[in-house]
């Protein structure tokens, strides 16, 4: 269901105005029945000021049945494309429209749609205006009541959100339900699910003593995956009392797992709705992975009740100011929970990685955006993960105290308001006293800063100076930049590791860096040898840093370093130099040679007996092609994956009889999740990929043997990476009992899938094509797509990137086939074909020319236009 009116035209943040209408309450009866729902919608309205204009109304795709004002049919209407407009209404008012609509033929999944059997809603960011005609926008608070009327034994639960007020049987098979939400909304917050569930539920006390029913709908026969997700929902509730003093505010907090959804969950005031993805999970289902994936959402969407739904957003543009916010506040809770050091790995992994690809792309954007054609394509990891890395900024400069003193203050101020990001920074300015006049500028300025230090050592006079610059290079958004506020975090060591304590002149200096200005200098006293310095603690900025480290001043770093994360991203630069350096010598037709220094900093790692499990598996694990790439201005596609490759084998080579011995001593008893297990479950993983570097042969019968015995989905799959990864002789004889066992287990297939799609082998895109024909796979589930299409164009660098275009080409056929079906997971999915800039030309006009045919595409939907004409311009 794809209409091809919609409009192509640019909104811009600037032209904000206040609406020109209130809605305070809507009343909104379902009729669910086929073919056709009907929809009534009942709003109290009221004239913002004294004016004439007209009262124009949002729609998409909508059938209009009738309009009535005050209860009296009205003509007075113009019905455009996209909207509705009213004429000659009185101040106040009562308006009753009548809407038709076709849930079963809407596959973009947005707006009320069928999920297999069940009905659903998703309106953010724009989707209410497919169930109704409305002031669809963000600052638009009403009082929702939803009565849903359904054939009873089809559809025996019927949730919206709120509290249920009533309900009853009307005697022709069918019964409805009446829900009240006592906290005014924006539309966006709406939601209805209808259909069969199972349900698993408990209950959690607030600290001030609320009972409040919690209730997980799975469906039918899926009981024994809920557990983890109830556990997570209770413990993100604790936590959040604990750490921010928020407490839950309905009696009733509902979550619905569906298996067709655009993204993770959505956070609908007391009725998520989740992709099951993340939700569904026992041992022999998920993997750890999973678990984590899962606690993480929980909390995310949890969190959103108070930031993001009591305290919402004024327009679109200000998205990061709940989403910022939000990814922050789920870090930190998986942060106190979990490893604080591993989570912080994995989420600068996704900055460096594909958000600094975003900063360097076509859709290069600040925080909070400028400009936007369609807005579903600005929940980007610039919105959400940059977004959260600002948020962590200001609480480095202002310290936990402050920081959540702002929290309150920023609570006190708007709570059941519409407001922006400049509000939100006012509270945490106006709490801590902290000038964060040029901090500001993190949310109007896009693209990632780079840093360059260099040092200076007098022994004479003891003095140590580190000049550090910044620049921010030109993005396709904006070609001038200005200097930010960065807190840069540092610290100093001695030749033997120790701690050189901060000063200057007698005055002690704090760990956190002001930089304020393009060119900056730090001077410290009393340095009684020249130190190694470590830089960007806990990636205290979302930079780029440049300072000219030898290989010996990493492995140093890599060894004495008192904080994980600096241990791990000294392993990281030291392998992005070996690349580097390995890359430039690939093209010259030589091998790739490694310093002793590197090979012993990674055997340090690897004997380390203090070190935690899992941060050791962090560190093992090479970055990724994609991560690498935006090392070099021009990549070489084949060149990186080779070199990356042979630093693999060199370092299975230096490790030796040690990772028999390693894998030896992480063998398990039963299956737990628990940090402990998981973090030795990870680095048996990457140990296994080590030996299969080291003997292809014996990983073989080692990676069969893991296969077989293993009782957790985890372990199983890590057999299965390595076999797929190293294309070792069980490989397809392993897939194909995987995909035996699990052919009628979506979620767990999508393992399968994304093995398949990530296979390092020329005939891979016949494996792909094969794949799409299974009778599980479809393209209309957005998980099964991402799972194959995703791993194929995003973590296949080399076969994506094939020389003739056929992955390219590939690529572009399908979406223009999504472009009907889901333009929404189209948008998501043109990610690789969009970032060429590092490309050589070969390949960039190839690139162009499947862009090209999309663009002339008839009917092109808005959210492909928007990413592909950006493209074109590049
Ligand atoms: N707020 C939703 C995302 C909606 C995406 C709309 N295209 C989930 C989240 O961030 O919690
Ligand atoms: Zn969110």
């Amino acid at each position: 269901m794809t209409d091809h009116s919609q409009a192509m035209t640019a909104k811009y943040r600037q032209d904000y105005r206040a609406p020109l209408y209130w809605i305070d309450s809507i009343d909104l009866d379902f009729q669910l029945q086929e073919p056709l729902t009907q929809v009534t919608a009942i709003s109290r309205l009221r004239r913002n000021g004294e004016h004439n204009e007209p009262l124009v109304l949002d729609g998409e795709g909508l059938s209009l049945h009738s309009v009535r004002v005050d209860g009296v049919p009205f003509t007075q209407y113009e019905q455009g494309e996209s909207s509705l407009t009213l004429f000659n209404l009185p101040a106040e008012c009562v308006l009753t429209i009548v809407t038709l609509l076709d849930p079963a033929a809407n596959t973009a999944l947005e707006g009320l749609y069928k999920s297999g059997d069940a009905y659903c809603t998703q309106c953010e960011a724009e989707g209410f205006r497919r169930i109704t005609y409305y002031l669809d926008r963000p600052d638009i608070l009403a009082r929702y009541s939803t009565r849903i009327t359904a054939d009873k034994s089809q559809f025996p639960f019927l949730l919206s959100n709120g509290n249920k007020v009533d309900s009853g049987d009307l005697g022709d098979g069918r019964h409805f339900v009446q829900w009240q939400d006592p906290f005014p909304k924006p539309s966006y917050l709406f939601a209805l699910v209808a259909g069969d569930f199972d349900v698993e539920r408990s209950h959690y006390t607030t600290k001030s003593g609320r009972k409040v029913a919690l209730e997980i709908f799975v469906d039918k026969g899926n009981l024994d995956r809920a557990g983890f997700a109830m556990e997570s929902l209770i413990n993100s509730m604790r936590w959040d009392e604990q750490r921010f003093g928020l407490e839950y505010d309905l009696d009733i907090y509902m979550i619905v797992a569906v298996d067709f959804f655009n993204m993770g969950a959505m956070e609908n005031k007391g009725l998520n709705i989740f992709n099951s993805k993340f939700v569904l999970a026992n041992p022999a289902t998920a993997t750890d992975s999973d678990y984590h994936g899962i606690e993480r959402v929980i909390g995310h969407e949890y969190f959103h009740n108070w930031t993001g739904n009591r305290v919402t957003c004024r327009d679109w543009f200000q998205l990061s100011l709940k989403e910022g916010l939000t990814v922050f506040r789920d870090q930190e809770f998986s942060s106190d929970l979990g490893s604080r050091g591993v989570n912080r790995i994995n989420n600068v992994r996704t900055v460096r990685g594909p958000q600094f690809a975003e900063d360097a792309g076509p859709m290069a954007h600040p925080i909070r955006p400028d400009v936007v054609i369609e807005m579903n394509n600005f929940y980007t990891l610039t919105v959400y993960e940059k977004g959260s890395e600002v948020i962590r900024m200001l609480h480095t400069l202002l310290g936990e105290a402050a920081f959540q003193a702002g929290m309150r203050l920023y609570f006190e101020r708007f709570d059941g308001q519409a407001v922006t990001c400049d509000d939100f920074v006012q509270a945490m300015e106006d709490a801590s006293g902290v000038d964060l006049g040029r901090f500001r500028r993190w949310y109007s300025q896009s693209g990632t800063p780079e840093l360059t230090v260099t040092d200076e050592y007098d022994a004479e006079s003891g003095v140590y100076r580190l000049h550090v610059s910044q620049h921010t290079p030109p993005t396709q958004d904006q070609p001038q930049k200005l200097p930010l506020h960065i807190p840069l975090d540092i610290e100093l060591y001695d030749e033997q590791g120790a701690v050189i304590p901060l000063q200057y002149q007698g005055k002690a200096i704090g760990n956190v860096l002001d930089l304020l200005e393009a060119e900056q200098t730090f001077v410290f006293d009393r340095v009684a040898v020249k130190p190694v310095p470590s830089l960007l603690r806990d990636f205290s900025a979302p930079v780029k840093l440049h300072f000219d480290y030898s290989d010996e001043a990493l492995a140093f770093l890599m060894r004495h370093a008192r904080n994980e994360f600096a241990r791990w991203d000294a392993a990281q630069m030291l392998i992005n130099k070996a690349v580097i350096e390995g890359v430039a010598r690939v093209q010259h037709g030589q091998g790739v040679e490694l310093s002793q220094t590197l090979l012993a900093a990674f055997v340090a790692i690897l004997d380390d007996g203090e070190l935690d499990p899992a941060l050791k598996a962090e560190i093992l694990a090479l970055p990724g092609e994609a991560t690498l790439a935006e090392l070099f201005e021009v990549a070489d596609i084949d060149a990186i994956h080779q070199v990356r490759n042979e630093i693999h084998t060199s370092l299975a080579h230096a490790f030796g009889a040690r990772l028999t011995a390693t894998y030896e001593s992480l063998r398990l008893p039963a299956y737990q999740v628990v940090h402990a297990d998981m973090a030795k479950r990870a680095l048996k993983g990457v140990v296994l990929g080590y030996l299969a570097a080291l003997d292809a042969g014996s990983a073989d019968l080692l990676v069969r043997h893991q296969y077989a015995t293993a009782d957790n989905m985890t372990d199983t799959l890590a057999a299965l990476q390595v076999a797929n990864s190293h294309l070792l002789p069980c490989r397809s004889e392993l897939l194909a009992d995987f995909e035996g066992k699990w052919a009628k287990d979506g979620l767990v297939l999508d393992n399968w899938l994304r093995l398949v799609g990530s296979k390092p082998a020329e005939d891979v895109l016949e494996e792909v094509k094969q794949a799409m024909a299974h009778p599980t796979f479809s393209i209309r589930n957005p998980n099964r797509l991402r799972a194959l299409v995703a791993s194929f164009a995003m973590n296949n660098q080399v076969q994506f990137h094939a020389r003739d275009g056929r992955g390219y080409r590939f690529l572009t056929d399908l979406l223009i086939e999504l472009n009907e079906v889901n333009p929404q997971v189209a948008s998501r999915l043109i990610t690789p074909l969009i970032q060429f800039k590092r490309l050589d030309e070969g390949r960039k006009a190839l690139i162009r020319t499947e862009l090209t045919r999309l663009a002339n595409l008839e009917g092109l939907a808005r959210d492909l236009f928007e990413k592909v004409s950006k493209a074109l311009q590049q």
